[in-house]
C-alpha cells in the first residue's frame, strides 16, 4: 500500500505531468498525448475541486475471454471523450493509460482457474495507487477500459483512498467523517463468480465476488484489506444471464439485484430511485461500474458478451443521467468495449456519451 496524504497525491501529480515518470510506477508510458493541458485544474496549491475528473485508461484484456476489448480506452477517446466531457461542462485531466504486460511476453495464460492472474494483478496494483491518488486529492476518478477485471484496482484504489483520506481528516475535529462506499454495477451479469464456480475461469467474471471479499487472497487484500465494500451497499442492475452456481452466490450473497425483468416491469427510473437510495444508505462515496454488455447489442454490438433483452439507448442514458442527478456519484467506470467487435466505433461512440450523462451531461 502507498503511503499517502492529499500533499504526497499532489506531488505525485505534479510528477506525472511533468513526464519524470510513466504513469505504470516509472515504466515508460504508452501514452500521453491526451492531456489537455488548458483545461488543467490548478491543484498545485490546493484542492482540486471534487468536480475535476481525472481519467485513468485500463487497456486491459487478459481478464476477458477474447482480446481485443484492451483498446477499449482508445476506442472511447476516438469516440469523443474529451469533447464530450466539455460539452457537459467538466473539468478533466487525462493521466493517460497504465502500462500491461502482454500474456505472450509473461507466457503465463492459465493460472490455475484465476487465467492471467499475474497480469491483471500487476494492473490492478498499478491501477488502485492511482485511484487511491486521485480520492486523496479530492478529485473525480473516471477509469475507463478494458475488462471488467481492472473494477479490482478501481475498488483496492477507491477503499484505500477513503480509509486514508478518512485518517487524514480525523484529526481535524471536524466530526463524522466518510468512510463508506457503495457501489452500483451496471452488468448483463453478475460477476460474481470465484474461480471455484467460474465455468472459463475469465477474472472479468469475479470482480464482485472480489469487492465482498471472495476470491484469491491476492486480488480480495489488493491495498491491505477485504472486503472493500459491504454487500447490502452493492445494487446490480440489468442482470439477465447468470451462471448456474452465481445464482445462488447472488442470493447468498446479500447484494440487491435487479434484474431485466425488474426493469421492465417497474421502468429504469424506479429502479435507479431505489438502487441510488440502497447504495448510499449509510455511504458516503457512490461508485458506478458500467459494463458496456448491459446495453442491447443491437446498439452495443462491440463487446465479448453480447446477450439480447438488454438496455435500450434511453434506458442507459436515462439511467445515468438520474445517478448523476442524484448528486451522489463520486466515481465511474466504463468497461468492456471492445472495438475489434464494433461497427465503426458505435459503441465507442455510445460507451463516450454514456460516461457523459453519468457526469452531468443535460438534454435541457
Ligand atoms: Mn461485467
Amino acid at each position: 500500500m502507498i503511503a499517502g496524504t492529499p500533499q504526497e497525491a499532489r506531488a505525485w501529480d505534479r510528477e506525472l505531468r511533468r513526464g519524470r515518470r510513466g504513469i505504470d510506477n516509472g515504466a515508460p508510458q504508452t501514452h500521453n498525448a491526451a492531456m489537455p493541458r488548458s483545461r488543467t485544474a490548478p491543484f498545485e496549491t490546493h484542492d482540486s475541486p471534487p468536480e475535476t475528473v481525472h481519467i485513468i485508461g485500463v487497456p486491459m484484456d487478459h481478464g476477458a475471454g477474447r482480446r481485443g476489448v484492451g483498446m477499449g480506452p482508445s476506442a472511447l477517446r476516438i469516440g469523443g471523450l474529451h469533447e464530450k466531457l466539455k460539452a457537459a461542462g467538466r473539468e478533466f485531466v487525462d493521466h493517460g493509460d497504465i502500462l500491461i504486460r502482454t500474456p505472450e511476453r509473461l507466457r503465463a495464460k492459465v493460472e490455475g482457474k484465476a487465467n492471467n492472474l499475474p497480469i491483471v494483478l500487476r494492473a490492478c496494483d498499478a491501477l488502485h495507487e492511482h485511484v487511491q491518488r486521485i480520492v486523496l486529492m479530492g478529485g473525480f476518478p473516471l477509469v475507463i477500459g478494458g475488462d471488467h477485471s481492472i473494477n479490482i484496482g478501481t475498488m483496492a484504489g477507491l477503499a484505500v483512498g477513503v480509509r486514508e483520506r478518512h485518517k487524514a481528516e480525523k484529526g481535524k475535529g471536524k466530526g463524522r467523517v466518510p468512510r463508506e462506499i457503495g457501489v452500483i454495477w451496471i452488468d448483463a451479469h453478475g460477476d460474481l463468480n470465484t474461480p471455484e464456480t467460474s465455468p472459463s475461469g475469465n477474472i472479468h467474471g469475479m470482480p464482485v465476488s472480489v469487492a465482498l471479499g471472495k476470491g484469491p487472497r491476492v486480488l480480495t487484500h489488493l491495498g491491505g484489506f477485504a472486503p472493500k465494500v459491504q454487500a447490502n451497499n452493492v445494487v446490480l442492475i440489468g442482470l439477465r444471464d447468470l451462471d448456474r452456481e452465481e445464482k445462488q452466490a447472488i442470493l447468498d450473497s446479500g447484494v440487491h439485484a435487479f434484474t431485466m425483468q425488474d426493469i421492465d416491469m417497474r421502468g429504469m427510473a424506479g429502479v435507479i430511485q431505489e438502487a441510488v437510495s440502497l447504495a448510499t444508505r449509510n455511504t458516503d462515496y457512490l461508485h458506478v461500474s458500467f459494463d458496456i454488455d448491459s446495453v442491447d447489442p443491437r446498439v452495443a454490438p462491440g463487446t465479448g458478451t453480447t446477450v439480447f433483452g438488454g438496455l435500450t439507448y434511453r434506458e442507459a442514458h436515462l439511467a445515468l443521467e438520474l445517478i448523476s442527478e442524484s448528486g451522489k456519484l463520486t466515481s465511474f467506470e466504463m468497461v468492456e468495449v471492445n472495438p475489434i467487435l464494433d461497427n465503426y466505433n458505435m459503441t465507442g461512440e455510445l460507451a463516450a456519451g454514456l460516461i457523459a450523462s453519468a457526469l452531468g451531461k443535460r438534454i435541457l
